[in-house]
């Protein structure tokens, strides 16, 4: 599988600044030197730049912080991230803050539209990211990546006339969830969104909760895109990121959901977000993420376990 690497530097998203040296961070770290060891011939496009012409959005009811960049941001990635998958190979947008998976899970979504393959979209992440301009209680455009996806309202302009693709609320996956907004928690309601939060994993565990998102894949002929959020994982473990929350997953809960990813064969895409290098400690949260993508593209400890102990 060929993979296209395309760098996101954009920070204005998140409340704090930093995200922007997140491509270069994972680069250093190895990143593009561990695919290749995997066997995947990578193609890294560098990092895009936002052109010197911001669009024109019109004014949003409520708060949406730089929603002119980040639009420009939106338009930019959803075209590359189309393209890259139009030319057959698997995109991995490295961020930069979450607000850039508008853009690149928008031009996946396009993709899978004109293909007649279904979207599912498995988000790790902290926070569900549900918000709208409308019920921020920020008004920071990172925390409503997951809302404009699914076509909640008042994000319209963000991408304008430009073309754009939406994911389904019923095939959107919140993985890793602990902290909800009291706005958010009647969205994803209405909506039912399907939030596995942190007490599910404790209570079932990671292997059953993702093979169940996994089946719903494979029983479509379905394509997952992955939006891994640094705050999914424990902050002691990855401290690098703006907005960690205490109680996420473990070291082997990380590379367990990349593995079981890995071996199920139906990730299409990938998003690596909010890594804020100003905020890590010597590089170990940018390592460990180098570590979780090589689980992602066939790491594996030793072996898989035989069909028998799968249904376990
Ligand atoms: C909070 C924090 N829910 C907000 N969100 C995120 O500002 O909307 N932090 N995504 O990473
Ligand atoms: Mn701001
Ligand atoms: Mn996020
Ligand atoms: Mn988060």
């Amino acid at each position: 599988q060929k993979l296209t690497i395309i760098g996101a530097p954009i920070e204005e998203g998140a409340g704090r600044l930093g995200a922007l040296m997140g491509p270069a961070a994972l680069r250093t770290a190895g990143l593009v030197r561990t695919l290749e060891e995997f066997g995947h011939p990578v193609e890294d496009r560098g990092d895009l730049q936002l052109p010197p012409v911001l669009p024109v959005v019109p004014a949003v009811d409520g708060l949406a912080h730089h929603i002119e960049r980040i639009a420009a941001w939106s338009r930019m990635l959803s075209s590359e991230t189309y393209d890259a998958m139009t030319k057959g190979t698997f995109p991995i947008t490295l961020g930069g803050d979450h607000s850039l998976s508008m853009g690149s899970v928008s031009g996946v979504a396009r993709y899978c539209e004109e293909h007649g393959r279904e979207l599912f979209v498995l988000w790790l992440d902290a926070h569900s990211d549900f918000n709208t301009p409308a019920t921020s209680p920020s008004g920071n455009m990172h925390g409503m990546s997951a809302a404009l996806l699914c076509g909640e309202p008042g994000l319209e302009g963000v991408f304008g006339e430009e073309p754009r693709g939406f994911v389904k609320p019923e095939n959107l996956h919140l993985f890793g969830i602990r902290s909800i907004d009291a706005t958010e928690r009647v969205l994803l309601r209405e909506r039912g969104i399907d939030v596995v939060d942190m007490r599910r994993i404790d209570e079932f565990g990671v292997a059953k909760l993702m093979r169940r998102i996994i089946e719903r894949v494979q029983k479509a002929n379905g394509i997952l895109h992955v939006s891994f959020d640094v705050d999914f994982i424990d902050p002691s473990l990855a401290p690098g990121v703006g907005t960690t929350v205490p109680g996420g997953a473990t070291f082997r809960e990380a590379h367990l959901v990349m593995e079981l990813l890995h071996d199920s064969g139906v990730v299409g895409s990938l998003d690596v977000v909010e890594l804020n290098p100003f905020l890590d400690e010597r590089g170990r949260s940018a390592l460990l993420l180098v570590d979780l993508v090589a689980s992602l593209f066939g790491r594996q400890i030793f072996d898989k376990p035989n069909l028998a102990d799968q249904s376990a």
